[in-house]
């Protein structure tokens, strides 16, 4: 995705540092012959450390990174000395991101908070020294320990977007408009389909200088879970998020059809984001007057609280924050752990061709006709 900074998938070799070996020394000076075994042992080979950072929104700074190896340990020395450490190799990620083995898809960790530190591979221990060999029947063990060997590993590192609130409509619906109006974000905003083709995040103030971050992500169309549109590629950037807000615009044809497919594509993804709180607003309401939106409140669903909004006039935009305020407050709606799923090896394949496919990649979707779609 050369055209953009978003970078939420990355594959990457990583290598720990071997352990240095033990020393075989024989302490010898100018008043004694055999002074018996005294070699030190091996310095630990260096981790490979993960480590949350809240200045890392993306993982951009690890797509040309793809080599990491941590340092070897250096031997035991002379008189039990130990032998230096390995340096170990720190890799900063942004909060959310999730880590897979790459040659099987095993969920490996994830990394949610600042400054939360995970050592994903190990180095090497050191060999022990001489020293710890000697015994009754052998008080000159010329032989030490080896140091423990490095450990490779392909990771994939996958961020998952860690959102209060997630957007959730078709193309065109006012995301990224909405975003604009309530957060500093600059969005791009115009009237085609996916306008919006990687996920912006704004952070939303509050009163009482208070906030929440809202996630704008590419919008979903009818398939979307079997790869129309941009696919799933996004949905996995709403998993995380405490609530989600559907947008539905006020001028479309069946707004209760249009939730409810937004809602199957959700669920045909990953079942556990219908059981996240939901809110619907109902975009783009400076089109509509007063007669038009009682028409409208008669058809709408009524199982989930409903806004009507316009991005344009600020209709309903202070009660729409409000509500998401309380809901995300709401105890029964903090992000509960989310239960990984191996990553599968085709959806593996997907992401590999799309990092090839050099540059501009998602552009082709850009302003495509909606016969198209
Ligand atoms: N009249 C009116 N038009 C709006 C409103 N909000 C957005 N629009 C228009 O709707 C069109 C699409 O808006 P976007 O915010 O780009 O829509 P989006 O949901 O982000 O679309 P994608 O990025 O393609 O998924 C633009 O032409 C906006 O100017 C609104 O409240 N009232
Ligand atoms: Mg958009």
């Amino acid at each position: 995705m050369a055209s953009s900074n978003f970078v939420d998938y990355v594959k990457i070799f990583c290598r720990s540092g071997k352990g240095g070996p033990g020393s075989k020394h024989l302490f010898r000076d100018k008043l004694t012959m055999k002074g018996g075994p005294d070699g030190g042992d091996g310095g630990r080979g260096g981790h490979i450390i993960l480590r949350g950072s809240k200045n890392h929104w993306t993982l951009i700074h690890l797509k040309y990174a793809r080599h990491i190896h941590a340092g070897d340990g250096e031997s035991g020395g002379l008189s039990r000395s130990f032998g230096k450490e390995g340096e170990d190799k720190v890799i900063e990620v942004p909060c959310g991101t999730v880590v897979y083995d790459a040659e099987n898809g095993d969920f490996l960790c994830d990394i949610t908070e600042d400054g939360e530190e995970v050592v994903l591979i190990k180095g090497g221990r050191g060999g022990q020294g001489n020293w710890h060999f000697r015994t009754a029947t052998n008080q000159t063990p010329r032989f030490a320990q080896p140091g423990e060997s490095a450990i490779e590993k392909t990771v994939i590192l996958q961020l998952k977007v860690l959102a209060d609130v997630g957007l959730v409509g078709f193309p065109n619906a006012g995301k990224s408009t909405l975003l604009s109006v309530v957060s500093a974000a600059k969005p791009e905003i115009a009237n085609y389909p996916f306008t919006t083709l990687v996920p912006n995040l704004g952070i939303v103030a509050y009163r009482d200088n208070r906030s929440f971050v809202m996630a704008d992500i590419p919008g979903i169309i009818e398939g979307a879970s079997e790869g129309r549109g941009l696919g799933l590629r996004f949905l996995r950037h709403i998993e995380r998020n405490s609530i989600l807000l559907f947008m539905v615009p006020a001028d479309s044809d069946d707004i209760t059809a249009e939730y409810n497919i937004l809602l199957n594509e959700l669920k045909q993804y990953n079942p556990e984001l219908v059981g996240k709180q939901r809110i619907l607003a109902i975009t783009k309401c400076d089109m509509l007057d007063d007669e038009l939106t009682t028409e409208i409140k008669k058809i709408i669903p009524n199982n989930i609280q409903t806004v009507f909004i316009s991005s344009i006039t600020g209709l309903g935009i202070s009660e729409l924050k409000d509500l998401i305020w309380a809901e995300i407050n709401k105890e029964s709606n903090k992000v509960v752990e989310i239960t990984h799923r191996p990553m599968e090896v085709a959806y593996q394949e997907v992401e590999e061709e799309i990092e090839e496919e050099e540059e501009d990649d998602l552009s082709q979707y850009k302003g495509i006709g909606w016969d198209e779609l």
